[in-house]
């Protein structure tokens, strides 16, 4: 059986953060291992409360588990504070981990920040360079890159601008062209993924989908492959959504 890591935030909705990547993991038929870094209080009309964990749990997390388990893939979700990700950079330096995907969270899906100040730099800086793809949004990348995105050019000279910084390949979502659902993958060359829009408010789609490339790699399948199958997978998630709160719909992983 193939591993893949996840370390994010705790969303007792089960629709994004660490729940919904060990659901996509599940789904994918890969182990799924994971590594708590914030506690969040929060329902599908949105986030309440977050609580990082405190420095010495993120590590021993880390520690412990890859002391005995290598995983095949693992993704970075919500690290919330600058000296969490200075914590998994220096133990995934140390440990050289196999496709590291690193999704750069800033807001939830309802608006509320999910990062500290300075963390989105220390991503950029530290994290990037050990990845093989990131996953901003057209938002994330605009403040990673200081690039106002408009359409398909600014998303192309984000992309690389963002390769520079280090990954294999970036994938920046939440494009659009006329109907269709456009987000652009790019490792020197560009690759338009396409896909149907679908109307309607969702949560914890960007985390569906940096897990399902994360436990994508896992199996084996290049980046683009990863990327190309995550975006399907994440369309049919949304097409069988489910609304059990009173807000934002949540994926059926
Ligand atoms: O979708 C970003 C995200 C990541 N991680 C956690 C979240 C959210 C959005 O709400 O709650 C824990």
């Amino acid at each position: 059986m193939k591993t893949a890591l996840t370390i994010a935030g705790s969303d007792p909705t089960g629709g994004a953060g660490l729940q919904a990547d060990l659901k996509v993991f599940r789904s994918l038929g890969v182990h799924g291992l994971s590594v708590v870094s914030a506690v969040t209080a929060q329902n599908t009309e949105g986030v309440d409360f977050i609580s990082p964990v405190d420095r010495e749990s993120l590590e021993k997390q880390l520690r412990v588990l890859l002391s005995d388990i290598r995983p095949d893939a693992s993704k970075a979700g919500m690290l919330y504070s600058v000296w969490a990700v200075e914590i998994i950079a220096r133990m995934f330096m140390e440990s050289s981990p196999a496709n590291l995907v690193v999704d750069p969270v800033t807001v939830s899906s309802a608006g509320t920040s999910l990062v500290g100040e300075g963390t989105l730099d220390a991503i950029r800086e530290k994290l990037f360079p050990l990845s093989r793809v990131i996953t901003p949004n057209i938002y994330e990348a605009s403040v990673l890159t200081g690039i106002m995105i408009e359409n398909r050019d600014g998303m192309e000279e984000a992309a690389k601008a963002l390769k520079d910084t280090g990954p294999e390949g970036v994938v920046i979502t939440g494009g659009h062209l006329d109907d269709i659902a456009l987000d652009l993958y790019y490792d020197g060359e560009f690759h338009a993924v396409e896909g149907e829009k679908i109307k309607g408010e969702y949560h914890g789609t960007g985390c569906a989908f940096s897990a399902a490339i994360t436990g994508l790699l896992a199996l084996g399948h290049s980046p683009l492959e990863s990327v190309r199958q995550a975006k399907e997978f994440v369309n049919h998630a949304i097409k069988k959504a489910y609304h059990p709160g009173k807000g934002m719909g949540l994926l059926n992983l």
